[in-house]
């Protein structure tokens, strides 16, 4: 399987979020880029390829310009205010407020994002759009025919909504992938979501879209970030009714209950009948993992791969998620391994 990667991932390096009342270290960090490469390249998936520059157009097939030219510009702004290092919200338009951008930063930064541990640094905005330009470059890939292609994103998307960032991420990599797709001829794009946390971005992209199917299984929003989606009740709405699955499950939920999920998700992708599959792959679902709380273990992700083969469609996998730094190339190569069929490594 190819894999499409970039160096510029590195801009994006924040130094803490907010987590338990308290500025922590990220776990989001540049390291988990160069594991999985490593990883990629340790066992032979296949060749490596540098992304390919898109520019703005496939960005504003699912985000807003007044979006995209904030976050281009918002580090320049925040030290323009006289600030230094970071940029984070403290201060939300939530209920009862108006929602209007307003002038000053910090209220940009508190209307665009939906949480306090998304750090905007001075080269986020080029690691952003790198990242994006690896799923695009990745996409093209399958268009030209190759049955299936690794985006090694970073940083993630699932959480980004239309002009909402958060989760980590600020371009929802997967969904821009899944437009580029639309635009090229594919008809009918599913994305299975098997990071630990739900994509509320890519859920509510995608709410009314008769064309683009959203399954997940994920952390109980009741119990895990991002707590305000992901309900299982929620199936898409309009003429996108019934094109949306969310299977949450329990804090604690190991490999078997997880697998059973996943064949739910699997036979409606069966029953949706897309032309391509979009998976944004997550393992963050792995018992070592440092913010998580399922239990699936290393070989568990193998079993993952193969399961998303017997989808028998053109598949390409996006990186999403996964934190624990000494498992999480082995993790994700296990998941690509178990597609191709290859023995695991
Ligand atoms: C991004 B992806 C826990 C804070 C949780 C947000 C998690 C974002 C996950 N104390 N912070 O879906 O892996
Ligand atoms: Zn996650």
């Amino acid at each position: 399987m190819l894999t499409v990667c970039s160096t510029a991932h590195h801009l994006h390096h924040g130094t803490a979020e907010l987590t338990d009342g308290r500025m922590m270290a990220c776990v989001e960090r540049p390291e988990r880029a160069a594991r999985i490469l490593e990883r990629v390249r340790q066992v032979g998936l296949g060749d490596v390829i540098a992304a390919e520059a898109h520019g703005r157009e496939p960005l504003l097939r699912v985000h807003s310009t007044a979006y995209l030219d904030f976050l281009e510009t918002a580090h320049e702004a925040w030290l323009t205010a006289g600030r230094e290092g970071d940029a984070l919200p403290f201060c939300w338009p939530t209920r009862h407020l108006r929602q209007m951008p307003p002038e000053h930063i910090d209220g940009r930064l508190g209307y665009y994002c939906f949480d306090a541990g998304t750090p905007i640094t001075a080269g986020t905005w080029r690691a952003a759009t790198a990242a994006a330009d690896v799923a695009m470059t990745a996409a093209l890939k399958l268009i030209e025919g190759a049955p299936a292609a690794f985006a090694l994103c970073r940083p993630p998307g699932h959480h980004v909504a239309f002009d909402q960032y958060g989760g980590y991420g600020f371009l929802n990599n997967a969904a821009i992938a899944a437009e580029g797709l639309r635009d090229r001829g594919y008809a009918r794009v599913a994305i299975l979501d098997v990071d630990y946390h739900h994509g509320n971005g890519t859920q509510a992209i995608f709410y009314e879209r008769p064309d683009v199917f959203y399954g997940s299984i994920h952390a109980d929003p009741a119990h895990e970030f991002p707590y305000f989606l992901g309900h299982a009740e929620e199936r898409g709405e309009r003429a996108g009714a019934g094109t949306t699955l969310n299977l949450p499950l329990p804090l604690g939920t190991g490999f078997p209950a997880w697998f059973e999920a996943l064949e739910r998700a699997c036979r409606a992708i069966d029953e949706f009948d897309p032309t391509v599959v979009v998976v944004s792959l997550g393992v963050d679902t792995y018992r070592g993992d440092p913010i998580s709380q399922f239990t699936l273990d290393q070989d568990d992700f193998s079993s993952v791969g193969k399961r998303i083969a017997g989808l028998d469609r053109p598949t390409l996998f996006v990186l999403e998620g996964g934190y624990d730094i000494e498992t999480v190339g082995a993790n994700v190569a296990n998941v690509l391994i178990g597609f191709e069929g290859s023995t695991r490594a």
